[in-house]
């Protein structure tokens, strides 16, 4: 592997540049004709425009990634997250191209994007799943003897859906035919696909994920986990490693079933193994994501391993240079997602051109940003403008670090409204620093926490 194509825009392209540089491989980025002057190209040793603004034109459009890739003699792809990343065809495309894709094969990816078969697959595999259906569910006579078995509440969830998207809660057997119609519609719609399975719904618990690295040699290794509990509406908005809900042996258990899981599916690469943790402290698997995540930054911080460099390593070819007892948690680390979102108006992008621009620096601070003053924030991508990360010895010094991070961050521009003050506030709040929170925190404390007076 020598040169590398990155299909991807923004902060994630400036990290996987970064890498590349830190591993001496060179990089081709790819970009629409609105990021023309954005700072991953410009940092890039080469760059292709592919297309439109419209990411279906541009970053969506795989003849148009491959034709660059092929173009430039670049022999990997990088795809990032979000976009093309956990996209099969495209895994395919690039093999039948001699092109090394950075990710699972075509073959993994396609079992985890089927969520009811990744339950059976899971299960299988001996990973704790909720009472539920391990292939979709194919009629409301169906959906309603599933309920008789496994009871209220419980949630129809689309089988092509993930992170939230396409999934109904139902509280009550009188709902159920017309959540089940509903959810199918949403499901045609969202994924061209509207096949839907059902689980028992957890209330109450938090979103635990486990960071996974296997190699093309049947080895894995786990690297702890994150706690995304604090999200609205499936759309995180801090994220932390460790979880403070977990003890040593719940974090060795939950790594080994992660661990398990990935290796069951064939998975290679960098991956999350994603589990919900309910009130008695036990683990349920939900879904895997085969794709570098946005909050990789905490886990490594914690671990001093570089995810995107180890993906880089593991694709091509490279064994696990490192063993399981070699991965040591130290510290605490605290992700906050500064985006082009006002909370007060149910986080509706303000977008607009960055004109005054301060990032955090300083000890134990680390901030993933393509942001520069004059950088435009269009509406057609992410809202995500900044991660800022602290490292602390601990959950409080990671905490009050991050406050000092905050007060140091200024993005100001005509339009522009961003996600900082929410997390101040969450950063000085009781329930949250006692302990960390559940899935329900931002939801039912929003409102108070984002008051002016
Ligand atoms: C659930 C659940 C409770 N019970 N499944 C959302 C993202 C996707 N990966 C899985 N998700 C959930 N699945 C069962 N059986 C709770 C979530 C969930 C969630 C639900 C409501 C509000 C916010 C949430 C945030 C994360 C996960």
């Amino acid at each position: 592997m020598r040169r590398v194509l990155i299909a991807n825009r923004g902060e994630i392209a400036l990290r996987i540049i970064r890498a590349c540089r830190d591993l001496g491989l060179e990089t081709v980025v790819v970009h629409s004709t609105q990021d023309r002057d954005t700072r991953p190209v410009r940092m890039a040793d080469a760059a292709v425009c592919i297309g439109p603004p419209e990411p279906a034109r541009s970053y969506l459009y795989t003849p148009a990634v491959v034709e660059a890739a092929l173009a430039s003699r670049a022999d990997a792809m990088h795809p990032g997250y979000g976009f093309l990343s956990e996209d099969a065809d495209l895994a395919a495309v690039c093999r039948e191209n001699g092109l090394t894709f950075v990710g699972p094969s075509a073959e993994a990816m396609a079992r985890v994007a089927d969520k009811a078969e990744t339950r059976a697959l899971m299960t299988e595999a001996g990973l704790p799943l909720l009472p539920g259906t391990t292939a979709a569910v194919q009629s409301e006579a169906e959906a309603f003897a599933v309920a008789e078995e496994i009871g209220f509440p419980l949630i129809l969830k689309a089988t092509a859906g993930g992170g939230g998207r396409g999934m109904t809660v139902v509280r009550g057997r009188e709902h159920l035919a017309k959540a089940f119609r509903e959810t199918r519609t949403q499901a045609k719609l969202a994924f061209n696909d509207g096949s839907l399975y059902i689980e028992r719904y957890l209330e109450g618990a938090r979103h635990i994920e486990v960071q996974i690295l296997c190699d093309a040699h049947g080895n894995g290794v786990h690297l702890g986990e994150r706690d995304c509990s604090v999200q609205r509406r499936h759309q995180k908005v801090l994220e932390e490693a460790p979880s403070p809900a977990l003890t040593p042996a719940m974090r060795d258990d939950v790594g080994a079933l992660a661990v398990r899981g990935a290796l069951a599916v064939g998975y290679q690469g960098a991956g999350t193994m994603e589990f919900l943790l309910d009130a008695e402290g036990r683990f349920w698997f939900m879904e895997m994501n085969a794709r570098i995540q946005v909050e990789h930054p905490v886990t490594e911080m914690v671990t001093g391993i570089d995810l995107v460099a180890a993906q880089l390593r593991v694709a091509a070819g490279e064994r696990l240079w490192f063993g399981q007892e070699d991965v040591k948690v130290t510290g605490h680390a605290i992700e906050c997602r500064i985006n082009a979102e006002e909370p007060r108006s149910g986080f509706a992008p303000r977008t607009g051109t960055v004109t005054d621009l301060a990032l955090p620096a300083g000890p134990w601070i680390r901030v993933d940003s393509h942001l520069e003053a004059g950088t435009h924030v269009s509406p057609h991508y992410d809202a995500l403008l900044a991660k800022v990360v602290a490292w602390g010895a601990d959950r409080e010094e990671s905490a009050r670090r991050m406050r000092r991070a905050l007060a140091e961050l200024r993005v100001e521009g005509r339009g522009l409204a961003t996600t900082r003050d929410l997390h101040e506030a969450v950063l000085g709040d009781a329930e949250f620093l006692d302990g960390g929170v559940t899935l329900d925190y931002l939801g039912r404390r929003l409102d108070d926490l984002v008051a002016t007076d």
